[in-house]
C-alpha cells in the first residue's frame, strides 16, 4: 500500500499521523502537483494506491486506515459535522492560498472575499466552542490541529484573540507524532 502526498499539505499531514498511530505498513511517497495531476482523478494529494484499489481523499484514506486497524472513524454525527466544517474552512483557506500563489488577488473578487470571510468567521465559531467538543473525537481534533498549524505555517490567519484554539495548538505541538510530521522549514 502506498500513500502519495506533499510534506506541507495539512490533509496529507493528518494521513501521515494516522499511518504512524495505526502502525500501518503504508509506504509514504512524496508527490507534487504534477504527479498528482497524472495519478489521481482529483489531481490533489493525498491519494492511496493498493494494487488496483485507489482512494483519492484524505477522509476516505483515514477511514480505511482506521477501520483496517480495528478502530472506528468518527462514529458520532455531531463530531462528523464538525470534521466537515473544519474541512470546509481548510478547503477555502487552501484555495485562496493557491489562487494567490498563481497571481490572483482575492481582494478584487466578491466570491474570493466570501471565501476569506468563511475562514475568519469559521475560526470565530470554532473558538466559541468548548474545548472538550473540539477534542471529543481524535480525528476531528487532529484535523483541527492540522488546519490551525497550516494556517500559522503559511501565515494565512492569526490566532490572536483565540486563546482556546492557541492553547489546543500549543498542546498539540507537544505530541511526538505531530512534531514528527511538521512541514519542513
Ligand atoms: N478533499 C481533499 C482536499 C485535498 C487538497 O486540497 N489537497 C491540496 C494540497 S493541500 C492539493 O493537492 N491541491 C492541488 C490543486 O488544488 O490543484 C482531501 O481531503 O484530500
Amino acid at each position: 500500500m502506498q500513500v502519495f502526498g506533499s510534506l506541507t499539505s495539512p490533509y496529507v499531514r493528518h494521513v501521515r499521523i494516522v499511518i504512524l498511530q495505526t502502525g500501518s505498513s503504508a509506504e509514504f511517497i512524496e508527490a507534487d502537483a504534477a504527479k498528482s495531476a497524472l495519478d489521481s482523478p482529483t489531481k490533489k494529494v493525498p491519494y492511496l494506491r493498493e494494487g488496483d484499489f485507489v482512494l483519492s481523499d484524505s477522509s476516505s484514506i483515514i477511514k480505511y486506515l482506521r477501520e483496517k486497524s480495528g478502530e472506528p472513524f468518527i462514529p458520532k454525527t455531531k463530531d462528523y459535522d464538525l470534521f466537515c466544517l473544519i474541512n470546509t474552512l481548510l478547503d477555502s483557506a487552501i484555495n485562496l492560498f493557491l489562487l494567490e500563489k498563481s497571481g490572483l488577488n482575492s481582494n478584487e473578487n466578491g466570491y474570493l472575499k466570501r471565501q476569506a470571510a468563511r475562514v475568519e468567521e469559521g475560526i470565530e465559531y470554532l473558538s466559541s466552542l468548548p474545548p472538550k467538543i473540539l477534542a471529543h473525537d481524535k480525528d476531528v481534533h487532529l484535523r483541527l490541529m492540522c488546519f490551525l498549524a497550516w494556517g500559522q505555517f503559511r501565515n494565512r490567519f492569526s490566532l490572536n484573540g483565540h486563546d482556546k484554539l492557541k492553547k489546543l495548538l500549543d498542546e498539540g505541538d507537544k505530541n511526538p507524532l505531530f512534531l514528527q510530521t511538521h512541514p519542513p522549514a
